[in-house]
């Protein structure tokens, strides 16, 4: 039965199964529907929980009051559904006011702006619950590297990140930051351009511990990049705070489809991953309905998306206790262990030992290794004839 529950921890943003299908050529294709309107549909369809943007629920341009209204219905229609809010983040790239990018511009007041949109959309995400404040500088980038030096766009979001973890501390809040790669798009270059990049400047920070990764299938993918190892090294270092789900062809336009429709591959080896591991965050599906569709065909979107990775959980399940592919796992990692003392641990011992050992390089490379049969199984159980 692949009724999503809400142990799973599914989540969608109301940007997802709220998106109206525009276009860069063309105009929405669905009535925009209420943030209310949303959490009925998403828990309708079995979500445990949904995301927003500041802005996704609270217009930009509404006054404090309209603003009051709109919380009060919202929090009626969480309290009504039972649906939660994990995870909160700022619209820092819809106004024209960002245009050149929000911590990286380069006028200071845009800078200074962004700082304070950013602060109240914390406060927003903490008076809703949210546990993780996602980071994705959609417009921090360039068409033309004549505009900006980039290493000072790279100091600029450094001294955001920290005031705004300052920020945090200060008001006591327990909230975690996710920083979110992408590669190109909706500017030619974005800073940080993949979860590597991002893993690498939280070590920069002030607050490293306050500070970790969320990667999205399609950004990686947008890359040509192989999506699991990123996740592996987000994981490895302790830094998974959060991952966007959904799929995406390389080389083409940012395409959101829903969760393991394009490689059912990477998609099974990530449920995998994070089964396996024991990952217990959110599984966020960061992805929309076909332009083609209408709200009846948004709900077998999202509804596709938990689908498909509770079956690809339960394939996950069968690889692991499959006989014939666990005896060639056993085989593939059965060690020679007459070597392996030596090479835990550099000591000057180990290395003389290791210099002068008289290896049979022809031995090394001879043996097959069954790859191809053991990938052919794992394509068998995709295949549903396991
Ligand atoms: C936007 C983007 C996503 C980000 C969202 C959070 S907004 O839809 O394409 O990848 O995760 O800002
Ligand atoms: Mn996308
Ligand atoms: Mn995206
Ligand atoms: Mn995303």
């Amino acid at each position: 039965d692949y009724t999503p529950k809400p142990e799973h921890l599914f989540t969608f943003g109301l940007w997802t199964v709220g998106n109206v299908g525009r276009d860069p050529f063309g105009h929405p294709v669905r009535n925009p529907l209420s943030p209310v309107e949303l959490v009925y549909l998403l828990a309708e369809v079995g979500a445990y929980g949904v995301n927003f943007h500041d802005n996704d629920l609270i217009p930009i341009d509404a006054t404090p009051a309209e603003a009051e209204t709109i919380k009060k219905e919202f929090r009626k229609a969480l309290e009504a559904t039972g649906l939660k809010v994990p995870m909160a983040t700022t619209n820092l790239f819809s106004d024209p006011a960002f245009k050149d990018g929000a911590f990286t511009s380069n006028d200071p007041k845009v800078r200074a702006y962004a700082l304070q949109k950013t602060m109240r959309a914390i406060d927003l995400g903490v008076e809703f619950g949210a546990k993780i404040y996602v980071f994705w500088g959609g417009r921090e980038g360039t068409e033309s590297d004549a505009t900006k030096n980039p290493s000072l766009a790279i100091q600029r979001m450094r001294d955001a990140l920290n005031f705004l973890c300052e920020y945090v501390l200060d008001k006591k809040y327990t909230i975690k930051f996710a920083l979110e790669a992408k590669p190109n798009e909706p500017r030619g270059d974005i800073y940080f351009p993949t979860t590597g990049h991002m893993l690498a400047f939280i070590n920069t920070l002030d607050h490293p511990e306050m500070v970790g990764v969320n990667p999205e299938v399609a950004h990686e993918h947008m890359a040509g990049l192989n999506f699991l190892h990123g996740v592996a090294q987000a994981w490895e270092a302790g830094k998974l705070f959060h991952i966007d789900l959904n799929d995406q062809y390389p080389g083409r336009y940012d395409q959101d489809y829903r969760f393991g429709s394009r490689d059912l591959k990477a998609a099974f080896f990530l449920v995998k991953f994070l089964e396996d591991v024991g990952y217990s965050g959110p599984r966020h599906f960061d992805a929309h309905a076909y332009r083609t569709e209408d709200y009846e065909g948004v709900k077998d979107f999202a509804r596709g998306c938990m689908r498909t990775y509770l079956i690809l959980k339960e394939k996950a399940e069968l690889w692991n206790s499959d006989p014939e592919i666990q005896a060639l796992l056993a085989e593939i990692n059965a060690e020679d262990e007459t070597l392996t003392p030596y090479l835990k641990k550099y000591t000057p011992q180990n290395a003389a030992f290791l210099s002068s050992f008289a290896f049979d390089r022809q031995a090394l490379g001879k043996r097959g290794l069954k790859y191809e049969r053991l990938d052919q199984l794992t394509m068998e159980i995709l295949l549903g004839v396991r």
